[in-house]
């Protein structure tokens, strides 16, 4: 799949400000992938596409995902945001027929991250955080730090996140935990 054709599948599905987060996303994604030596065309095409199921209503996203078979964990299913990476990752192979595994598993771990991320994984998990249309707190640091470590970016997003959910009591993905306390570990 070509950019271009990704790009004009996506857009009918987002709002504007979605779609110009996706085009951001893709951007610094092609950036990071340079950066890391991932490769940028892929890194470019899984950023205009990780969003692409967010504006679907979610009772839309609830009957695709039955429709395509997906079944969710208790916690997968009480949490909404969750639902766009792992419909995402499914649209994409099933409906757009991209073939690329590598690339369909960047869209659905974007949101949770997980353990042994590849590097395409951890390139769409960090720049859907530092793409240009953010602007929580930190995220100046945060995208200097991208470029010096990846690694400790990802961690100081995750400790970010960890922290936002815990203190709306809400529950934290085994996969986020996961990859949390490996690239911590793994950074000592
Ligand atoms: O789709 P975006 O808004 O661009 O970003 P995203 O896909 O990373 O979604 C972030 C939201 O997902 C954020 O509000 C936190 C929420 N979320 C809910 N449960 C979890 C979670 N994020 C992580 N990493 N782990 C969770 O368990
Ligand atoms: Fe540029
Ligand atoms: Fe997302
Ligand atoms: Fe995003």
């Amino acid at each position: 799949m070509t950019y271009e054709k990704a790009e004009a599948a996506v857009r009918p599905l987002l709002s504007e400000k979605r779609f110009y987060h996706s085009v951001c996303v893709s951007h610094e994604a092609e950036h990071l992938a340079r950066r890391y030596g991932a490769d940028p065309e892929q890194a470019r095409l899984a950023g205009i596409l990780h969003d692409i199921m967010k504006d679907l209503p979610g009772d839309e996203q609830l009957k695709l995902m039955e429709r395509f078979g997906i079944i969710l964990t208790d916690l997968e299913h009480a949490q909404k945001k969750l639902w766009h990476a792992i419909l995402g990752a499914a649209y994409i192979e099933k409906v757009l027929k991209v073939r690329d595994a590598g690339l369909i598993c960047a869209v659905r771990y974007h949101t949770t991250g997980r353990a042994d991320m590849t590097l395409l994984e951890k390139v769409i998990f960090l720049a859907d955080f530092i793409s240009a249309d953010r602007d929580f707190p930190g995220v100046e640091d945060l995208r200097k730090k991208a470029y010096i470590s990846m690694d400790s970016a990802i961690v100081e997003g995750m400790i970010f996140t960890i922290r936002e959910l815990a203190e709306h009591n809400q529950p934290i993905h085994p996969d986020t935990i996961q990859a949390y306390n490996q690239l911590v570990l793994a950074g000592r």
